[in-house]
């Protein structure tokens, strides 16, 4: 999983490198225009230059208009690792041939040989196929239209919508369990896998708003107001309820979750074993109490420190909720008038809990 996050990094800086919005991108797409074709290397490397051919030593800023003149030459174009220069252009690139390669046409066979044998970004523009192809390592990517992925992004758009509008109703009843302490791990695990199908669809919006580069701020504005809180949502879950190893971080309890295969997450027993609960034969006849730093943290102006010293000194939600004002004083950072102010920030959010 781990190797799979590396990779999933490197997909984002990619696509981040060709997005819209960029010199190279709008340069690439003029070339796909004018159906001239074009291999460019990203980076000069010693590993890359070795490769260089004849062709033109050129040394020239790296703009829209210059990438599109110099495609029009045959052969390939190498640019620096930092996009700005253009420094070789026209040039025949010769990889090892034993180098195996999928494709049948030279500028993609070359493309994906250079790929493999220097390790660098190589953006292959095909003449006829008028599509944009990466190569990096053993990573082949076609790069899809953006009309496409704004399509695609929208559908997620929506999904996520409705996703989210399913959690927030399974956070209000836990809530209302809450406040009647009457939660079992049936709901716990529930909301767990509510918020983790947020932010998987989340995450795979993320992935496509990288790729629509400057096309893709309004979604990312969108997404933000609508899932902003999600990922705090989860770990105060996990804080609330997770018995957690003397060495475990909520943070690791949110990791194995985010990695399990997408039919275990539908599993109740395996997301409570993932919160310490282990041979749980009926979920819905555990209770569990939660230690109350969900519902704390949505009192207005209440500090974090004060939080931790409240759980610290009461242990679970149902001891803060029925203390007087008097022990609420005796805990550290509260005086009479936050000791009220706790005291009616949870009323208020038990009267909404109840409306909703
Ligand atoms: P033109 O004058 O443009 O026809 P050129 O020497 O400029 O020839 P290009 O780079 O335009 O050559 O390549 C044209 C085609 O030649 C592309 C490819 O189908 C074929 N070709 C080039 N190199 C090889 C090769 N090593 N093996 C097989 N076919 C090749
Ligand atoms: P298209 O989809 O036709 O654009 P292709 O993979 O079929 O790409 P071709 O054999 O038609 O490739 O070659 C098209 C051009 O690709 C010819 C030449 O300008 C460039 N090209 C091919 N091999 C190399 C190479 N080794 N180094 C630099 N440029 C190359
Ligand atoms: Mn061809």
């Amino acid at each position: 999983m781990r190797e799979e996050t590396a990779r999933e990094a490197t997909i984002t800086k990619i696509l981040r490198t060709v997005a819209p919005g960029t010199n190279l991108r709008e340069g690439i797409e003029n070339i796909l225009r004018a159906k001239t074709g074009g291999l460019i290397v990203v980076g000069a490397t010693d590993a890359v230059l070795k490769l260089v051919d004849g062709g033109f030593p050129i040394q020239c800023d790296l703009t829209p208009s210059h990438l599109y003149e110099l495609a029009k030459m045959d052969g390939a174009i190498v640019i620096s690792e930092d996009l700005k220069r253009v420094l070789h252009a026209n040039t025949n690139l010769s990889p090892d041939p034993s180098i195996p390669t999928s494709e049948t046409g030279t500028r993609h066979r070359t493309a994906e040989r250079v790929a493999k044998q220097t390790g660098q970004l190589v953006i292959c523009i095909s003449q006829r196929r008028n599509v944009i192809t990466l190569y990096h390592g053993n990573y082949k990517y076609a790069l899809r239209d953006i009309g496409v992925i704004l399509t695609k992004a929208n559908q997620a758009m929506q999904t996520v919508e409705k996703y989210k509008s399913v959690l927030d109703q399974a956070l209000t009843n836990l809530s209302a369990l809450e406040f009647e302490e009457l939660v079992t791990l049936q709901e716990v695990t529930m909301v767990l896998q509510r918020v983790e199908m947020v932010l998987r669809i989340k995450a795979e919006i993320k992935r496509y708003i990288t790729e629509l580069g400057t096309e893709g701020r309004l979604i990312s504005m969108q997404l933000e107001e609508l899932v902003a809180k999600v990922d705090e949502e989860a770990y105060l879950l996990v804080k609330d309820y997770a018995a957690l190893r003397p060495d475990q971080t909520p943070h690791q309890v949110l990791t194995e979750l985010h990695e399990l295969a997408s039919d275990a997450l539908l599993d109740g027993a395996v997301l409570a074993k993932i919160i310490g609960y282990v041979n749980v034969a009926n979920l819905a006849d555990e209770p569990v109490v939660s230690k109350g730093y969900r519902i704390l943290s949505r009192i207005t102006r209440l500090p974090q420190p004060v939080i931790e010293n409240l759980v610290g000194h009461f242990k679970f939600l149902p001891k803060i909720l029925a203390a007087s004002t008097d022990e609420l004083v005796e805990v550290e950072g509260i005086g009479s008038v936050r000791a009220r102010a706790i005291k009616d920030g949870l009323k208020r959010i038990q009267e909404q809990v109840f409306i909703d």
